[in-house]
């Protein structure tokens, strides 16, 4: 071939490949899209809850246990000596803590003696204020010492004298603050109490329920810890489904999330065993979910899951006894908006909480498709969903009740209830069903409870073969989800990826938005949780037909307003491209002034489709490029995106304070039924 034939053929080639994707965006049509887009999903898995979001700083803190997991001293050590062993004290701390640990200081001399808690593999000590408790029982004159140590060299960072109220027969509570004298270098630390053992009669001291707070988010008492929650709260989420998950459904029938068993004080919280191999405190309980949305300022819009009679072992309750059931759930509910005058509704005011929340979204169950199936399913289709359904609706019209099957799942779902999908995927996968979820009918309302890649592209094996890190093309693949749910938001209720945290330490999942440990320098933002963010914090509340209607092969895209900035936003994710060249894109918004500008944001990567953000490494391969483009003489915004690669284009570059018209932002009273398709 001769240098002439050459250059003509890749000349023709270069043409036929570089194509624009010229888009054209109308100003008219399209359809309002739910009002609650994108949310949070928590349960205690990944130590998400215990040692992640929940800011307690101390392992095994009341000693709780389990037929699954018994009563241990797992956390904590002797210091200088001093016999540590656990007691069911014929005068427990209370009904729901019935261990402690005994400590016994016989014949010891005058050094101070005492025990140390090594934390969640760790803990985070820095010059701030951290807030502590402990219960003890037995007579001790003198004082006790709280401190914050190095576990590798026994350095003090810092402690605090607590004089003693003890007392021989009582269960008495001390508290404490602590302000370090500086910050730790790590976070190999321990917590210790210390006491002197000349002032001890009766040989020993028993202790439970000791706690360590540092500051939390926005200084809530029992709260969240700081980096996490505010990480969250970055993706301007609007909802939050909670306790889970297969945490909700637990892992038998005699051990399921009791709603009633996670409030009030803490020493009235018997904790439970977990189904991700842990117990769990219960520290996180209902209040402190509610707490949380209060305090992210989400929308008072919850999607609280209810148990539906159905555990993890895929036991399942009979028609006949499932009325208890039922009438849990209802009460659960009036605990969350009933007025204080019903028997609930006085309970939280009894707690302190007279007002109630604003609790709208009601789900039944989780995956009732999956556990135990095909009985378990069976159940729920032909008796389960409908006792739980009838019953809230009777009580609270106003309630959108959510089945835990999505129409995918093979439920057919009664009107104006809907459906959960929970697509975990290779990213080929959500490439390949795009079309998916454009199949619902304006009654098949669907939240996304649970979504991501999970596996890499080449065949799903839930026997292992998880992709051992949120990786680019992962993320690229849920960046067409996420176009995919918002093309058809008028059906969408919201959806929220998952799992959402993941302890470095001990962890089930490997799919997260967060990698964390105690060392809060040790955070890390996941590929996905890069993409998360640019999709969900660029508001579409209405949508707009495009010319196209849909991909040129391998971009995806979803354009629409919002109706609170004014803002138009177009979003696109870039797949694999034939030969790996960029993609030439063109959006023209229609009747848009000509002298206006978008700002353009990329997000790419910087290590190819297998590239992943790698807590031992600190390192972020997700490359973000920001630009202000400005409509050319078409009046189109021209821009280039590479394979795999990102994009939102949003016309509100004012800047004027997104956030604030957010605050300000009045949402009806419920949803548009309208707009979500339901019948009155
Ligand atoms: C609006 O919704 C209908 C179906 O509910 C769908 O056919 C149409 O494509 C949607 N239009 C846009 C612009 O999203
Ligand atoms: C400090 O803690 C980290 C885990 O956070 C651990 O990997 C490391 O081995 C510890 N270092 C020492 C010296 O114990
Ligand atoms: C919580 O509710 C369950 C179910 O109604 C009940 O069996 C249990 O005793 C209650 N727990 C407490 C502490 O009241
Ligand atoms: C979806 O909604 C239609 C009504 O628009 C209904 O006939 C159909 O049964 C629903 N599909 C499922 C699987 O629930
Ligand atoms: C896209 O490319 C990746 C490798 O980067 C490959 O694993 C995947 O199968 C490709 N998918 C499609 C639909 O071409
Ligand atoms: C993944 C996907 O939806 N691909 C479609 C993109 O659009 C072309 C037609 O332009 C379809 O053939 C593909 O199936």
């Amino acid at each position: 071939m001769g240098l002439r034939t050459w250059a003509t053929t890749t000349l023709a080639f270069l043409a036929a490949t570089v194509s624009t994707v010229d888009i054209n965006v109308k100003s008219k049509g399209g359809n309002k899209t739910s009002i609650i887009p994108y949310g949070l999903m928590h349960e205690d898995i990944n130590n998400a809850g215990d040692g992640g979001i929940y800011a307690e700083l101390i392992r095994n803190r009341a000693f709780q246990g389990s037929n699954l997991y018994p009563v241990s001293l797992s956390g904590w050590s002797p210091v200088n000596g001093a016999g540590l062993s656990i007691k069911h004290l014929t005068v427990p701390l209370s009904k729901a803590l019935t261990a402690s640990m005994n400590v016994a200081v016989d014949s010891m001399g005058s050094k101070a003696v005492g025990f140390s808690n090594d934390g969640f593999w760790g803990m985070d000590v820095q010059r701030q204020r951290y807030t502590g408790s402990f219960y003890v029982r037995g007579s001790y004159k003198g004082a006790f010492t709280a401190s914050l140590q190095s576990a590798i060299t026994d350095e003090s960072y810092g402690s605090v004298t607590v004089e003693s109220n003890a007392k021989k027969n009582e269960w008495v509570r001390h508290k404490f603050t602590l302000v370090p004298k500086k910050d730790a270098p790590s976070s190999n630390n321990t917590f210790a109490i210390t006491f002197d053992p000349a002032g001890v009669s009766g040989g020993s001291l028993d202790f439970n329920l000791i706690s360590l707070f540092p500051p939390t988010y926005k200084g809530r008492e029992n709260g969240l810890r700081v980096d996490l929650a505010e990480a969250f709260a970055a993706l301007d989420p609007k909802f939050l489904r909670f306790p889970g998950g297969n945490a909700l459904e637990g892992p038998d029938l005699a051990n399921p999330w009791r709603w009633n068993e996670t409030i009030g004080p803490l020493k009235d919280r018997p904790g439970r065993p977990g189904v991700w191999n842990y117990q769990t405190s219960d520290g996180l309980g209902l209040v402190e979910y509610l707490h949380w949305c209060d305090d992210m300022n989400l929308e008072p819009i919850t999607v609280l899951a209810i148990h539906s009679g159905l555990a993890l072992d895929g036991a399942y309750i009979k028609e006949s006894d499932l009325g208890p059931w039922v009438e849990d759930a209802l009460n659960e509910i009036e605990f969350v908006r009933g007025a204080t005058s019903t028997p609930y509704g006085n309970l939280r005011a009894s707690l302190g909480y007279p007002k109630p929340w604003n609790l709208k979204y009601v789900e039944v169950g989780n995956e009732d498709w999956l556990a135990g199936r095909p009985a378990g399913f069976d159940s729920y289709l032909t008796y389960r969903f409908e006792a739980f359904t009838t019953a809230i609706k009777k009580k609270y019209p106003d309630i959108q009740v959510i089945a835990s099957p999505s129409v995918f799942d093979g439920m057919t779902i009664p009107a104006p209830a809907a459906g959960d999908y929970h697509p975990y995927r290779q990213p080929d996968n959500f490439f390949n069903e795009f079309h998916l979820l454009d199949h619902l009918s304006k009654d098949n309302l669907t939240l996304v409870g649970e979504f991501a890649s999970v596996h890499p592209n080449g065949g799903i094996d839930w026997a292992g073969n998880l992709h051992p890190f949120p990786w680019w093309i992962g993320g690229v693949g849920e960046a067409i989800f996420m176009i995919s749910t918002e093309r058809n938001g008028d059906r969408i209720l919201g959806t929220t990826y998952a799992p959402m945290l993941r302890n470095m330490n001990r962890w089930q999942w490997s799919a997260c938005m967060i990698e964390f440990e105690a060392d809060i320098k040790k955070t890390t933002l996941s590929t996905s949780y890069h993409v998360f963010k640019l999709i969900s914090t660029h508001t579409i509340t209405h949508t707009l037909p495009t010319t196209p209607t849909s991909n040129s092969s391998s971009l995806f895209f979803v354009a629409g307003m919002d109706e609170d900035s004014g803002g138009l936003v177009w979003k696109g994710a870039n797949y694999n491209t034939t030969n790996h060249e960029a993609t030439p894109v063109s959006v023209k918004f229609e009747g848009l002034r000509k002298d206006a500008t978008a700002e353009l944001t990329l997000l790419t990567s910087s290590a190819g489709p297998f590239g992943f953000n790698d807590p031992s490494k600190g390192n972020n391969v997700v490359v973000t490029t920001t630009k202000t483009l400005s409509a050319g003489k078409n009046g189109a915004f021209e821009f280039s995106m590479p394979e795999l690669s990102v994009a939102v284009l949003d016309t509100d570059v004012s800047g004027h304070g997104r956030k604030e018209r957010r605050s300000q932002r009045r949402y009806p009273p419920a949803l548009d039924r309208k707009a979500m398709g339901t019948k009155k």
